[in-house]
Formats: structure tokens, sequence, C-alpha cells
């Protein structure tokens, strides 16, 4: 029986395999390889390879584990856990060579779904940076090693969020009203360009809080486990707006039911 500390080392040097592939491919020149929901919403060849890579090294030491990615068709394992995998996480900033992104690999047991899974090992390595956050359910989350824990809450200043916004311009009022009405509460914002990357800053107090509409469960699912096993809140949307997209609220304990509410508009 695989403990979810071996799921997290097996993680680990698959991303950091997989990281040096993207960064090798950005330096050789990328190219967009096709669109998905919108003109915005872009795929890389790099995107494909390095899904294709982690695809495989998961398969060779666990072929009988599950795989959601999100360049290519999700296969059900017989295990009863799944693999859940976002190649590059900030694909837009990768194309356009600006230095933040991340590889994104999460395991899961049970139904793949993010209301009723239980994520055991969760890895974000930032291609970039080098830095290695990860979890284990239970046991903690860690920068290089290091543990780490959300900002338990924010300064008298005011929280320093991030956000992002969709691909579709049509969503964008909505997203500028949500940032109008969380702005009460923060003393700046911020726009990365990377979910998971977004998600690790703020369990290790790097940011307040963290708030998006139109995630997608391997945006968040390796992220999602390293917040809550650093202290932190996060609530992975039910309800979605007009555009089909859930709302993903993160930060530490004391923000997070305002930055909910207020984020929701309820
Ligand atoms: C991206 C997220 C980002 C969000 C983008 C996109 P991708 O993931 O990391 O926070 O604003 O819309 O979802 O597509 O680069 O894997």
């Amino acid at each position: 029986m695989t403990s979810a500390a071996q799921l997290a080392e097996l993680a680990t040097d698959i991303a950091r395999e997989a990281g040096v592939l993207a960064r090798q491919r950005r330096e050789e020149g990328v190219r967009v390889a096709d669109t998905k929901s919108s003109i915005a919403d872009i795929v890389t060849e790099a995107d494909r390879e390095v899904e294709a890579l982690i695809r495989r090294r998961l398969r060779e030491a666990r072929p009988e584990d599950g795989f959601v990615g999100e360049e290519s068709e999700p296969e059900h394992g017989a295990s009863g856990i799944t693999w859940v995998v976002d190649p590059i996480d900030g694909t837009v900033n990768y194309a356009y060579g600006i230095p933040h992104y991340a590889v994104s690999i999460a395991a899961v047991q049970g139904v793949p779904e993010p209301a009723e899974w239980t994520a055991l090992a969760g890895v974000v390595y930032g291609a970039v940076s080098g830095e290695l956050f990860h979890a284990v359910a239970g046991e903690g989350a860690f920068l290089d090693g290091r543990p780490i824990a959300v900002n338990p809450e924010p300064s008298a200043a005011g929280a320093l969020l991030a956000t992002g916004f969709g691909y579709d311009p049509r969503s964008h009022a909505g997203d500028l009203a949500q940032v109008e009405r969380v702005m009460p509460y923060a003393r700046d914002l911020r726009r990365f360009g990377s979910a998971a990357l977004d998600l690790c800053a703020v369990a290790c107090g790097r940011l307040d809080g963290y708030f998006e509409r139109g995630l997608k469960p391997w945006d968040h699912a390796a992220g999602g486990l390293i917040i809550t096993e650093a202290g932190g809140r996060i609530d992975v949307g039910s309800e979605p707006d007009d555009f089909g997209r859930v709302l993903v609220v993160a930060s530490g304990p004391a923000l997070f039911d305002r930055l909910l509410t207020a984020a929701r508009g309820a």
C-alpha cells in the first residue's frame, strides 16, 4: 500500500523533470498549437508534450491509477487514485515569455471531482523559480522542504489579494464587479497569471487571499491541498455564473468568510 508521502515523492520527481522540459521548450521558442474555449484560451505544443511526459512517467510507476489532465482525455483507474495534472499552469505567461508558470500534480482518492475527491498529495513546481511546494494530507505543507503557513489574518493595512480574469471578454465586467466588491478589504491586488502559484503564495504568506472564477480542477487540485495543509481555507465553488464558471476563494482563516461573501456578491 503506497503512502500519501510516497505519492508526493513520485509527483515531486516527475514535476521537476516536467519543469525542465517546459523551460527547455520555452527557450527553444513556443508555438501555439490550438485555442480552446476562446481565442485567448491557448494551448501550446509544449503543454501537450509536457503532459504526455507526466502521463507516461505516472503510468510507468503506477499503471492502475486514473488520470485527469488539462490537455488529454481522462482515464479511469482501478486503484481508486487519480492524478489531476496541469502540465503548464500559466500558459499565457508561458507563451509570452513571462517567467511565471508551474507544473501542478495532485493525487486524489475517490471520484475525481473537486467536491467529492479526497486529496492525498499535491505538488506545485515553479518551473522558473525552481521553488517546490508540496503537501501530504495530514502531514503539512512545505516550500523546498521547509514548513509553510498562511497568514492567520491580514495586517491592519488590509489584505494583499490576487485574482484572475476569464478568457471570454464578455465575462470581464462581472470579474471587475467582483474586484470592486472585495477591494474594501484589500491593501492591493495582484494578477500573476498562474492559479497554482497564486494558491501556493497564499499558503506561504506571500498573499493574504486569492479569488477567481473559471478555474478547472487541474488548476487548483494541488494548490488546494497545499492551502489547507498550511492552515488555510479554500472553497472550490458550486454555483456557476452565466458563463458556467465557479468561484474559487482561498485565504487564511480570519479573512475567509468576508472574502468569500464579498467575492460571491451574496
Ligand atoms: C490559468 C490559471 C490562471 C487563470 C487562467 C488559466 P492555465 O490556467 O492559472 O490563474 O487566470 O484563466 O485558467 O490555462 O494556464 O493552465
